[in-house]
């Protein structure tokens, strides 16, 4: 009997969700969406433009306040990430900038706020990052805030705890900090502010013990406990401030500015994420008043803006466009619908070819960077830091492309994109996010955010390392001279142990930075699979019981950012389209690709499909650093269509080895 006949018009969903899928494509090339969902990204960036004294229009400011309104829990506090629990963090950062966007202290859903704060130790039981904040508006007083010395750039970079070592994000966020520290940078203390010292605290603004709340914080927005070593070295820093010199100071302070500099012309001033980027345009704003370098930093900032329907919010980052357009190409491909997809796939193509990094930046060893070029990015090529795993899906589509275009991507330049990911593995066989390792591992535990965890050093990830082993595959298999070949047998085979070491006992893979067990699961199995297991072989045969295990009674699967930050599976009540998909192109690849289990899966997947071809909006898919969720707007729509073209593929198979038609 054929299983698969119980699929009706499983080609029928393929199509409509390729049709959605190219209406969807932006003029560009790229598939464009909301990047959203950190809550506490938008307040800080009105905090600096109000520093800045550059607001935005009337009319984004009051879709600013939508976005807050909307955003405000039950209990009246605000969350980290959208639907999350309340935080102080970003309670106190919610409530100070609707004040400034002009929301007066008796607004209803203000006081519900202020309640739920002052409940909750009021805004000196803020993490570090938020007293920081803070301190800028004149809001609070630097002894509160933890020492972040500029001097400590100035230290030798062999010194293990340099700051040249941090993970890249976490560098670029200490490296504004630090001048800003280092100046004490404050905004004047106008009447807004003054009233807003005293709606909080707990107690009056000057009666606050600054230094000895300097490492108090909710138990609510404790992810990541100070350590020991985080006490210490905050003792020490504590005596260094007291006796720091001002010519050293003023030397540190020139460093660092000439380094916010560099960052800035490397990205065009889009900056890393968003915290750099709004710290980067402060400096100046302190450094040069009214001077060319903020107004350029301020006209680039709506690029980090998103119009949704609840309001007007910054996003995680300037946008994900180069990595959704990279899976949309896979999702496309896996129809082997290409020649009927011919300009969607023309034009995405066009988007890959535009936006791989060509050069490495400037003086890049005296700025503490990697090469980048060849890399792609996870935006696009203005933005310019390229990442391990989007050269790597960069990479495996144009090479899968190549047969399909009038123009494909230079062979040297797909060089440079091999050479790139061959450079970044580390020594324990993995790869990392942006750069190879450069510090021990007990570097984390001097992580002074308590919010997030795993920010100090660039580790190596499941995702990452399977994404760079399925691209040097690739890139072997369409012909190398003997010795690339040769380094590409190597290093697939340290980052296949390294997968190895990493699968869980209960079969599943963890990943970082997507929601969560099926997504490193479908990363390392495909892998694997790439890099020769076979579908019955142990390790894939483990990942498909596990993922079995996991299946809902509505045939989907679904998980909750629980699974981030507890390490162990979360299931959500009801399956999720994404999740579904993860498990489900796993699935195909083991040894249960013929099984109830994924009939059910694809008739959930069918069953959800509205007739446009698209899936309802869902949970949260994304997440970073284990605490805060953000949004994959694309990934519906692409996974969706990829787990439908998988299985197609495996049902016309099927029927071919029957000598049959489907
Ligand atoms: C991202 C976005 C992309 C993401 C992938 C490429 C998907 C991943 O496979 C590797 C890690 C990476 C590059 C990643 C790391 C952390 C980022 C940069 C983010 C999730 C986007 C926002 C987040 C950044 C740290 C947010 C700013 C907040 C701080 C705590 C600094």
């Amino acid at each position: 009997m054929n299983h698969w006949a119980v699929q009706t018009d499983l080609s029928g969903a393929v199509d409509s969700a390729l049709r959605h899928l190219q209406e969807t494509q932006a003029p560009d090339g790229s598939w464009h969406g909301d990047y959203g969902g950190p809550v506490f990204l938008l307040p800080t960036l009105i905090a600096a433009t109000h520093i800045i004294d550059e607001p935005f229009d009337r009319e984004t400011e009051q879709d600013f306040i939508r976005f807050f309104k909307h955003n405000q829990n039950a209990d009246g506090g605000w969350p980290l990430h959208i639907n999350g629990r309340s935080y102080v963090y970003t309670t106190a950062l919610c409530y100070v900038a609707q004040r400034l966007l002009g929301v007066p202290a008796e607004d209803l859903d203000l006081q519900r706020g202020r309640s739920w704060l002052l409940e909750h130790g009021g805004a000196a039981n803020m993490p570090p990052w938020g007293k920081f904040l803070l301190a800028l508006l004149n809001l609070y007083h630097y002894d509160g805030v933890l020492p972040v010395p500029p001097e400590l750039w100035l230290l030798p970079a062999a010194f293990p705890a340099h700051p040249s070592r941090f993970w890249c994000h976490s560098r670029m966020v200490y490296l504004p900090m630090s001048y800003l520290y280092g100046i004490r940078a404050q905004a004047p203390l106008a009447p807004d502010i003054r009233s807003l010292r005293e709606e909080i605290y707990c107690e009056p603004f000057d009666e606050v013990d600054y230094r000895a709340s300097q490492m108090r914080c909710a138990p609510s927005d404790i992810h990541t406990p100070f350590s020991a070593g985080y006490r210490l070295m905050n003792r020490l820093l504590n005596a260094y401030e007291a006796v720091a010199r001002k010519g050293l100071r003023e030397r540190a302070n020139a460093f660092v500015l000439d380094h916010v500099r560099q960052e800035d012309e490397n990205t065009n001033t889009i900056c890393i994420g968003p915290i750099n980027k709004v710290l980067n345009m402060l400096c100046w704003h302190f450094a040069e008043p009214r001077g060319e370098r903020v107004a350029r930093h301020r006209r680039q900032l709506p690029e980090y803006l998103w119009k949704g329907p609840n309001g007007t919010h910054m996003q995680g980052y300037n946008s994900s466009k180069l990595w959704d357009t990279a899976f949309a190409v896979q999702a496309i491909r896996a129809t082997g619908r290409m020649a009927e997809a011919r300009d969607t796939v023309h034009r995405a193509h066009g988007y890959i070819d535009r936006n791989q990094v060509l050069e490495d930046t400037p003086h890049r060893a005296r700025y503490f960077r990697d090469p980048s070029k060849g890399g792609w990015p996870f935006s696009d090529r203005n933005h310019g830091w390229p990442i391990s795993d989007c050269t790597a899906e960069g990479l495996k589509c144009a090479i899968a492309l190549g047969d399909h275009v009038a123009e494909p991507i230079a062979g040297e330049r797909l060089d440079d994109a091999a050479a790139l990911i061959l450079g970044w593995q580390n020594a324990d066989g993995g790869w990392p996010t942006y750069e190879k390792a450069r510090a021990p591992s007990w570097m984390e535990a001097l992580n002074p955010s308590l919010v997030f965890a795993d920010i100090m050093i660039d580790h190596s990830y499941v995702e990452c390392t399977s994404a760079c082993v399925q691209a040097l595959i690739s890139y072997r298999d369409q012909g190398v001279n003997p010795e690339i070949g040769k380094r590409i047998e190597k290093a697939v085979a340290r980052g296949r142990a390294f997968l190895l070491k990493r699968q869980h006992a209960d079969g599943s893979w963890m990943g970082a930075w997507g929601i969560c067990f099926t997504y490193g699961t479908w990363f390392a199995v495909s892998a694997l699979r790439a890099a020769g297991l076979s579908a019955d072989s142990e390790p894939v045969s483990r990942a498909a019981s596990f993922l079995v295990s996991r299946q809902l009674p509505d045939g989907g699967w679904g998980e909750t950012i629980e699974s981030c930050w507890r390490g162990e599976y979360a299931s959500s009540p009801d399956g999720q389209v994404v999740m579904t998909s993860w498990a489900v192109l796993s699935l195909l690849q083991s040894d249960m690709a013929d099984s109830e289990p994924v009939r059910a899966a694809v008739r959930f997947l069918q069953e959800r499909q509205r007739a446009d071809g698209s899936w309802p909006d869902e949970t949260f898919t994304g997440v970073f650093n284990r605490t805060c969720a953000i949004t994959y707007d694309n990934y519906r729509k692409v996974f969706g269509l990829w787990a439908l073209a998988a299985a197609e593929t495996r049902l016309n198979a099927e029927a071919k080895a029957r000598g049959s038609a489907p």
